[in-house]
């Protein structure tokens, strides 16, 4: 089987955009290859962090993962800081990657600009550990959300110029991974700005939906985002960004097709089209969340997880750091 690798920051909450565009797409996959999903805290640390959190955070993810249908048969699930090789093939990386490939990436420019002179160096090589996630594992695939294209072809940008440096064609030694972003749901908007992404980062809870936010505070997100006073429902119209939104959030949460969609929905008002979506999303994020809750009092299971994870991780991942090191010109470890 092809294998593939993703993962998700321990950076507080899950949003519906996180689980529609990559989580609920590895759940679809899983069967078809062998999967690797990692929690990645090193990540977490590249803007500024709260230590006293950061250990509930990684095991919340973690238990996300199984709560949304991450199974153990065909997936293996792990934290990234304890597989050491991710830190150490990022700096070897470090080395082989020009400054304005890095300093070109639209996620890094606009992060900087939020945290103007606090801004760490960890940010500006956020993509290079990405890197080295994906390519310890040789994956063929990563799915991501349309945001993490451009980290994607960077990724690829960095295996073949190292390929070509320090291996030969044929046998490299890096695999070239592809990225997988769904055509819908890869890119989940804000609930209060239908042209902004929905996003952790943003200072307003009401901008997003989260995996674990109760019903009523669901009701409360959808009755107040943002929309128009256009008449009737539809998609795809430019001028009206949240409507295309929400419109698309039904589709995918109530899993029917965006022609039953618009027959259904195209001449409703907002007052009426709401509590519906508030109701399906609810009914679509009851079951992950019951299943979260029995899975995160566990903490002996998870850390059971986590160590079988940790361990099927690690074997491959040092197989192709020697790899590395070796076509790098290291002197074996002894
Ligand atoms: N709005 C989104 N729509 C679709 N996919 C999304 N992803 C994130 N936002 C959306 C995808 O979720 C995965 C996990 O990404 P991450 O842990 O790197 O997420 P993040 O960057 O911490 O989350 P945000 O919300 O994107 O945070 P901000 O905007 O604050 O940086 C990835 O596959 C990502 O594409």
């Amino acid at each position: 089987k092809q294998r593939i690798l993703s993962g998700v920051q321990p950076t507080g909450n899950l949003h519906l955009g996180n689980y529609l565009g990559a989580i609920s797409n590895w759940v679809d996959l899983q069967q078809k290859y062998e999967n690797f999903f990692c929690v990645v805290d090193l990540h977490a640390i590249t803007i500024p962090h709260d230590p006293k959190t950061l250990i509930e955070d990684t095991y919340s993810i973690a238990a996300l993962y199984l709560a949304c249908g991450i199974n153990l048969k065909d997936s293996t699930i792990f934290v990234q800081s304890h597989v050491s090789a991710h830190s150490e093939l990022v700096w070897l990386l470090n080395c082989i990657t020009p400054l304005n490939w890095l300093e070109r990436m639209i996620q890094f420019k606009e992060k900087a600009l939020k945290q103007g002179e606090n801004v760490s160096v960890g940010l500006l090589n956020y993509p290079i550990l990405m890197a080295a996630d994906i390519l310890l594992y040789n994956a063929s695939y990563v799915p991501v959300g349309e945001d993490q294209k451009q980290h994607l072809e960077l990724t690829r940008d960095i295996a073949a110029r190292f390929n070509s440096k320090f291996s030969t064609l044929e046998n490299p030694v890096f695999k070239i991974p592809e990225p997988l972003i769904r055509d819908s749901g890869a890119r989940v908007m804000s609930l209060s700005d239908g042209r902004s992404k929905m996003s952790k980062s943003d200072s307003s809870d009401l901008s997003r939906i989260n995996l674990l936010d109760p019903p009523d505070l669901i009701h409360k997100k959808i009755k107040r985002c943002k929309t128009d006073s256009a008449k009737g429902l539809e998609f795809d119209n430019n001028d009206r960004p949240e409507c295309n939104n929400l419109l698309n959030l039904y589709t995918l949460l109530s899993g029917k097709t965006k022609q039953d969609v618009l027959q259904e929905c195209r001449d409703m008002g907002w007052g009426q089209f709401k509590p519906l979506l508030a109701d399906t999303t609810i009914e679509a994020l009851t079951p992950i969340q019951e299943k979260y809750h029995s899975i995160i009092t566990d903490k002996y299971y998870l850390d059971s997880v986590l160590k079988e994870g940790k361990d099927k991780a690690e074997t491959i991942a040092n197989e192709t750091l020697s790899k590395v090191k070796h076509s790098l010109g290291y002197l074996c470890s002894f």
